[in-house]
């Protein structure tokens, strides 16, 4: 058994001073049972706790940690930016390189606005939508997330499906009522929603590839689909690429399907770890964003020296070395591989999700291609298989509706473990 004793008490105190103990709901493992671990620090593919305990990590801080924890190449960045001080409230060289980088690397980024978070990049991106086509309404996508801004949290997945407040309180019901919502993966109710609101929607915005109701993949056409409704419609596409920005091709998701959104947004790895996110999109839509245009949007944290340094050297990197992408899909398939022959010994059939680096177990035999479907998972079960592997050293997302994000720092012989790790999990569930 894996000592938690000082995580438990940590836990403990920080209920008294923090809402539920954590700064961000998923962390608190009310999904799946126990406490929290409080970790101390991380390298390469493996993360360090209070208790002293050593765990590989699949979740890389949701995305970011593509080359595994403190890489040299990012650090070093960080390292030499500091002595020059940590904020300067003022334009610098470095944001003008970084969206030169962001503009050549995105196909459907010509300018670009830094800003801290995914969440403020949702937030802008809907704004500059509504400001640019003088309409109110948006439509999302069941179980997608967008970060928690007011519009976005109705049917909304991550730890609000988690915590079973899909809707929170504290949204107004104006602000729901704009907020129109549709099934993943399904066209047709998409063209039936649209119709019934003809002239009235401002943005589609969605996760090309959805991360947060589990891994759920766009069905062949679904996405080239969209782009034609929002062509005949004047709907502004948006994709949220803040999980599959970077991490799916250097280009995100739109450049591994093709399809070219009119806005983006971008969180986590374009800060290399650090607090950033960023919206960008084409040059008439993007001129609509203050000062160049009405829409006003602002940060004095946006941009910051640190933080785009650290981006800057994590574009860099991968901008220079695609071979990261082959390394990373070709370890994740061998994982699913071993998952699947696993299960196959075990006479089980859940589904797995994978595309690139990102993949989820969910536990259903059925095919899981949107919310409905993500929701046939036994939750429960899922939560053992997390304690299970937690206790062998091997640390997953925290709930069933989560996606596994994995880093270059987890080499094929610790994707053995893994394999390992999981026919062990998968049998001790069983048993119970
Ligand atoms: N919203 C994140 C998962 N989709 C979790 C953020 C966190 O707890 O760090």
């Amino acid at each position: 058994m894996i000592q938690a004793t000082v995580s438990n008490e940590l836990f403990q105190r920080a209920q008294n001073s923090i809402p539920g103990g954590v700064n961000s709901p998923v962390r608190a493992f009310q999904a799946v049972g126990g406490n929290p671990r409080f970790m101390v620090s991380a390298k390469g593919p493996y993360l360090y706790d209070e208790d002293g305990n050593q765990f590989m990590d699949l979740i890389n801080s949701w995305g970011p940690m593509i080359l595994g924890h403190a890489a040299e190449v990012v650090n070093e960045a960080v390292q030499k930016a500091i002595p020059n001080s940590l904020s300067f409230g003022a334009p610098t060289r470095k944001e003008v390189e970084i969206a030169e980088l962001i503009v050549s690397m995105v196909p459907g980024i010509e300018k670009v606005r830094m800003v801290n978070s995914g969440t403020e990049a949702t937030m802008s991106a809907i704004r500059v939508a509504r400001g640019y086509t003088g309409r109110d309404k948006i439509i999302k996508f069941e179980g997608c997330y967008h970060g928690h801004g007011d519009s976005f949290l109705i049917s909304a997945g991550s730890g609000a499906i988690t915590l079973g407040v899909p809707d929170s309180p504290g949204v107004t019901k104006g602000t729901a009522n704009d907020t129109l919502t549709a099934p993943y993966n399904n066209l047709e109710a998409l063209k039936t929603l649209t119709a019934a609101n003809k002239g009235q929607v401002a943005a589609i915005i969605l996760e090309p590839v959805a991360g947060n109701m589990g891994l759920v993949t766009p069905q062949p056409g679904f996405l080239q689909g969209l782009r034609t409704l929002c062509d005949q419609e004047g709907i502004v596409l948006i994709f949220d690429e803040v999980m599959t920005g970077f991490r799916l091709a250097p280009g995100g998701a739109q450049e591994l399907f093709g399809v070219t959104p009119d806005m983006t947004t971008l969180g986590k790895i374009i800060g290399g770890g650090m607090p950033v996110g960023a919206y960008g999109g084409k040059r008439e839509l993007m001129d609509y964003v203050s000062p160049a245009g009405p829409v006003y949007q602002a940060g004095t944290l946006s941009g910051n020296p640190i933080a785009m340094s650290a981006g800057m050297a994590m574009l860099t990197f991968l901008k220079d070395h695609p071979e990261t992408y082959t390394q990373l899909d070709s370890t994740a398939a061998s994982i699913v591989a071993g998952m699947q022959a696993n299960m196959q010994q075990l006479g089980l059939s859940y589904t797995i999700n994978r595309i690139g680096s990102m993949f989820s177990i969910f536990f259903t035999n059925e095919e899981v291609v949107d919310f409905d479907s993500a929701k046939t998972s036994d939750t429960a079960l899922f939560g053992r298989y997390f304690n299970s592997m937690l206790q062998r050293g091997i640390y997953l997302a925290p709930s069933q509706y989560e996606a596994l994000f994995l880093s270059t720092a987890i080499t094929e012989n610790l994707a053995e473990q893994y394999i390992q790790a999981n026919y062990e999990s998968l049998q001790e569930v069983l048993k119970a």
